[in-house]
């Protein structure tokens, strides 16, 4: 069975626009994956860190076979692709070449050391929540209920599409 897969790009140091698209491209090569949409890029401020250089976010979907790509080995090609680009995990939230995080696999809820689903934190980013729903409009998260409803609560996290 192949599950609806969304996964968040974000990139805040080098050429940030550049490295999401070529990352873009990069998902569209994993095995037992079948592409299916990419958000367009968006311009945000840090959240968290703030003395960190603006990112660039995405968001795209994907179908997974399960049997071939379970979530955690979804991850773990995930990881892969940000190692390619040249991530170094240093400092939580430090600035980053590429971050690739697993949001939603299909409706599962899981709570596995280092993965869980849905990612704890999309549901208050503005960052993650505006490529969202630009390519998923009906979107539902589990245990929170439409994607495009928890924006308006994130309307002060400043996020600006980019042509
Ligand atoms: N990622 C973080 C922390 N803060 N802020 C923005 N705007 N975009 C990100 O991708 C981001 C962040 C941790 O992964
Ligand atoms: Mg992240
Ligand atoms: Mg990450």
């Amino acid at each position: 069975m192949f599950s609806q897969v969304f996964v968040a790009l974000g990139a805040n140091l080098g050429d940030p626009a550049a490295t999401v698209r070529a990352a873009i491209e990069a998902l569209r090569g994993i095995a037992g994956t079948r592409f299916r949409a990419a958000s367009s890029l968006y311009r945000t401020a840090p959240v968290g860190l703030k003395h960190q250089p603006d990112f660039i976010n995405a968001v795209a979907m994907l179908e997974a076979d399960d049997a071939v790509l379970p979530a955690p080995t979804f991850l773990a090609s995930l990881f892969a692709i940000e190692a390619a680009f040249g991530r170094e995990r240093s400092v939580k939230n430090a600035p980053r070449t590429l971050d690739l995080d697993l949001l939603l696999y299909g409706d599962q809820t899981l709570d596995l050391p280092g993965l869980t689903l849905p990612h704890p934190r999309m549901t208050e980013r503005a960052f993650v929540l505006a490529p969202l729903t630009e390519i998923a409009p009906d979107l539902k998260i589990p245990g929170h209920g439409r994607a495009a409803d928890l924006l308006s609560a994130v309307a002060d996290q400043p996020v600006e599409r980019l042509p």
